[in-house]
């Protein structure tokens, strides 16, 4: 595994070294000096799940076969590429969410001379990427496929982002609307599509396969990556800033976390007032208010026997799938996530 990885950060090194020399720009040495910072900061720090994510699936529809160093540099490519839209989607979420920190340093646009300047840097890392693919896949016969892929999770992704973030704008600021379904609606866009169903699309596309035939596929994917994302959610607020390397800010950003779906769910009608009253508030006291509510309602609790209901639920869905292959990839996929930390 720990090879592994490291053959993976090779390959980072290849991308960003072409990327670099891109014939399409004449660099400037502070040009090239500013996008190779850009990268080392913002691409290759978080956990990789997703990008090595792509290289053992295809390992798994392989069915034991061993990879050629050609295979694997291209599934480590592919990999990458998600990687790079994770970079994209983060250092813009982190200047609307108004984050601090983000895998242990500061936000990027919190870098001193940076600012706003990373708004492009985002509409960088997202045309890198099919710079990448163009390089690498051209003569593919999925080649369109892929690109296909990409931009259609893409649009998925910046869809989902947008109705995490109407939710939450002055003025229209309602609790009442916030409900496991909109949750659902919000993480299943936001999050499942690029972290959990892009990784295995790509797999299946470099094995030949077409995605038509993988539906049910899919809709075990998005199950997780929803599980995921309310993990995320749980961790924003009881997780430890040093271990998931962010400062949660969802409180403050009057969020449609699954936190405040479950405590609205729960409290009573005195309970709800206190949460009416100081959730979405910048205030330090008004988010302690809040967390003090979270506890007294035993909301750890709660997401506990939620985790151990997801966990069973998808098990299930998962063993109940035809080809022992895929079942591999699914169970694999869940083992990297189930009662994840950080
Ligand atoms: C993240 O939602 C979704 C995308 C597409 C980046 P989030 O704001 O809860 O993520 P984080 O907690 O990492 O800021
Ligand atoms: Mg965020
Ligand atoms: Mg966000
Ligand atoms: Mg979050």
């Amino acid at each position: 595994m720990a090879d592994l990885k490291s053959t993976f950060l090779n390959v980072y090194s290849v991308l960003k070294s072409e990327l670099l020399h891109d014939p399409a720009f004449e660099f400037s040495d502070d040009a090239r000096q500013w996008v190779d910072r850009m990268l080392d900061y913002n691409v290759p720090g978080g956990k990789l799940n997703r990008g090595l994510s792509v290289i053992d699936s295809y390992r798994l529809l392989k069915e034991g076969q061993t990879l050629n160093d050609d295979e694997i540099f291209l599934a480590s490519v592919l990999g990458w590429c998600i990687e790079w839209l994770q970079a994209y989607f983060l250092v813009l979420d982190d200047i609307m969410d108004n984050s601090h920190t983000r895998r242990g340093q500061p936000c990027w646009f919190r870098v001193p001379k940076v600012g706003m300047i990373a708004a492009n840097d985002g509409v960088l890392l997202r045309n890198h990427i099919p710079r990448i693919i163009r390089k690498h896949f051209r003569g593919k016969p999925y080649y369109v496929d892929l690109l296909d892929l990409f931009n259609e999770v893409e649009f998925q992704t910046a869809s989902g982002q947008m109705i995490d973030l109407i939710t939450t704008l002055e003025g229209e600021k309602d609790l009442s609307k916030y409900t496991l379904t909109l949750h659902r609606r919000i993480v299943q866009y936001k999050t499942a599509y690029y972290s959990f169903y892009l990784p295995v699309a790509c797999a299946l596309l470099m094995a030949g396969e077409n995605l038509d035939n993988h539906v049910d596929v899919k809709n075990i994917l998005v199950e997780m990556g929803t599980y995921f994302q309310v993990q995320d959610d749980y961790l924003d607020c009881f997780g430890d800033p040093q271990t998931i390397g962010k400062i949660g800010t969802d409180i403050e950003d009057f969020k449609c976390s699954w936190l405040v779906v479950k405590a609205l769910e729960l409290s009573n009608e005195q309970q709800k007032k206190v949460l009416n009253e100081h959730y979405g508030k910048p205030d330090p006291e008004n988010v302690a208010k809040v967390k003090a509510l979270y506890n007294e309602l035993n909301l750890q609790g709660v997401f506990e026997e939620y985790e151990k209901g997801s966990y069973e639920k998808l098990v299930t869905s998962i063993e109940a799938h035809s080809s022992k292959a895929v079942q591999a990839v699914l169970k694999s996929f869940l083992a990297k996530i189930y009662k994840r930390q950080k």
